[in-house]
């Protein structure tokens, strides 16, 4: 099933100079980026993003990391998407995620992963309106996939 899901490139990856190679997974795998911008997230669209961590040890590190530096933020679309940038992305804990994954490839420790991707419908649809206005996502376009789908049609 076609999905969309969003993904931010973390302030650790735009510093290390990682973002054309992140994006160049999404794309290699096939996927269509239909939104896509480099911004500062403010403390308050933090909160809300990480609003299920709240209370937790990690919880105000996370914050301030994310706030630190500017992210990528995109809307990823394709088939099953979501799952899918998962398993792109590897596990939370860099040290446990495969060798191939953007996480097992790029880092080191948990703190600094990379990138993140929702983790199902419900907060890939909440995460995209806390950075994307719906004018801001351009889909009206064909991905090779679309066209060689159509072709088979
Ligand atoms: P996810 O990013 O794979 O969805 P979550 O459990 O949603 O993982 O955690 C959000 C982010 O919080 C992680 O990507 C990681 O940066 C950070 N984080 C999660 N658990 C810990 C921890 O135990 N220590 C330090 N940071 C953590
Ligand atoms: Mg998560």
């Amino acid at each position: 099933m076609t999905e969309r899901t969003f993904i931010a490139i973390k302030p650790d990856a735009v510093q290390r100079g990682l973002i054309g190679k992140i994006i160049s997974r999404i794309e290699e795998k096939g996927y269509k980026i239909v939104a896509l911008k480099m911004l500062q997230v403010s403390p308050e669209q933090a909160a809300r993003h990480y609003e299920e961590h709240f209370g937790k040890p990690f919880y105000p590190r996370l914050v301030k990391f994310i706030t630190s530096a500017p992210i990528v933020a995109m809307v990823v679309e394709g088939n099953d998407a979501i799952s899918g940038m998962r398993q792109i992305m590897g596990k939370t804990n860099p040290v446990n995620a495969e060798v191939g994954t953007i996480r097992g490839d790029f880092s080191p420790e948990m703190s600094f992963n990379v990138i993140h991707g929702s983790d199902g419908p419900e907060s890939a649809a909440r995460e995209i309106a806390i950075y994307f206005t719906p004018d801001e996502i351009c889909a009206d376009w064909k991905t090779a996939f679309e066209i060689l789908r159509e072709k088979m049609d």
